[in-house]
């Protein structure tokens, strides 16, 4: 193009652009792009540097006072935005023995991936779960929670949320309880019992899209995942992999985030995989590595990575290794966009 036209078109653009309005031929390329393009960057935060640093929160400020001692796990390549994933948010948060976190609630849902500590709680409406390493525990959008630590260690875990998605779509409310604690009225353990076993109450009336289980116990996961071992049948992208799902329609247990585990046996190998749901690992059992892309983040317990959408990556176990992991899958499945490359590079 002529230098002439390309100052017409610029001289254009400059007098539309007093109107609030843009040329689309400046702007398509980078608007709808022939595959995923994203400023989420693979990353690993190891929980040996993070725990000694949240502790030290814990001398500087109570859990009352933070109303939750969480250290965010900010991806490097979205700086100030509080996310892991363009979609999604992740927390380590810290509660001492004694605390309470007061009960609120909010639009946003929320799950806690228990990673040390044993005898902490939340209460979500008042039901109490009782936390140990590995379990997955719910706080449906809307619903309030408290947390609060009667065992004489301090609890850590990873909090993930949907705060991107309910801020991308401007449906955000939040409120404080009167009370620090919600009224517990509920046994811990009642909702796997009611709705986790295979059975419902005859009459059980669907409210929401969020499973009616709260506690997904790693005692029963682990047990399952041994069972599958047993089995064989591994999958050469997965190995052995559980998705938590909702009893009443066997879908995700959560209607915006998608959580899974699985198992890779000592020694093996995954095929190259990639799929459009950036995802965020927590490794429960064994060291290993990932690959993703050219980068390789060697982890072990308790650590955090994060894998951004379309990304080629390979999961390397060392020993038997077992994770953790959660992405927007069910979104985009419910909006006809997920898409998954099972290999060939
Ligand atoms: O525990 O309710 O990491 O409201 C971020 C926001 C945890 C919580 C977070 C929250 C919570």
């Amino acid at each position: 193009m002529d230098e002439a036209r390309k100052a017409e078109l610029a001289n254009y653009s400059d007098k539309i652009g007093e109107g609030n309005l843009v040329p689309l031929w400046d702007r398509l390329r980078s608007l709808v792009t022939p595959e995923p393009k994203s400023p989420c960057q693979p990353h690993l935060w190891r929980y040996d540097a993070i725990r000694p640093v949240l502790l030290e929160a814990g001398t500087l400020l109570t859990a009352k006072e933070a109303e939750r001692r969480v250290l965010i796990l900010e991806n490097p390549g979205m700086p100030g935005e509080s996310k892991i994933t363009t979609s999604l948010y992740a927390g380590i948060q810290l509660i001492m023995p004694g605390e309470i976190a007061p009960a609120h609630k909010h639009s946003q849902a929320a799950f806690r991936f228990i990673i040390e500590g044993n005898g902490a709680y939340t209460a979500v409406d008042g039901e109490k779960s009782y936390m140990s390493k590995g379990d997955l525990i719910l706080t449906p959008s809307g619903r309030w929670h408290d947390h609060g630590n009667e065992s004489d260690e301090p609890t850590f875990w990873l909090d993930g949320l949907d705060i991107p998605i309910v801020q991308f779509l401007d449906a955000s409310f939040f409120e404080h309880h009167s009370d620090d604690e919600h009224p517990h009225v509920i046994e811990d353990g009642d909702s796997v019992a009611m709705y986790g076993s295979g059975m419902m109450p005859v009459d059980f009336e669907v409210q929401s899209p969020t499973s009616p289980v709260v506690k997904y116990p790693y005692e029963r996961t682990r047990a399952t995942l041994n069972k599958m071992k047993k089995a064989g049948n591994l999958d050469p992208c997965h190995g052995l992999k559980l998705m938590y799902v909702n009893p009443v329609d066997g879908k995700s247990a959560m209607p915006t985030m998608g959580a899974f585990m699985q198992l890779l046996p000592s020694g093996f190998e995954t095929s190259s995989y990639r799929s459009t749901d950036a995802t965020v690992y927590s490794v429960v059992e064994g060291r290993g590595k990932t690959k993703v892309g050219e980068r390789v983040f060697e982890w072990g317990p308790n650590d955090t990575f994060v894998v951004p959408s379309w990304h080629h990556h390979q999961h390397f176990a060392g020993d038997e290794c077992v994770l953790f992991s959660y992405s927007d899958r069910p979104v985009q499945q419910a909006l006809g966009l997920w898409r998954e490359d099972r290999g060939n590079r």
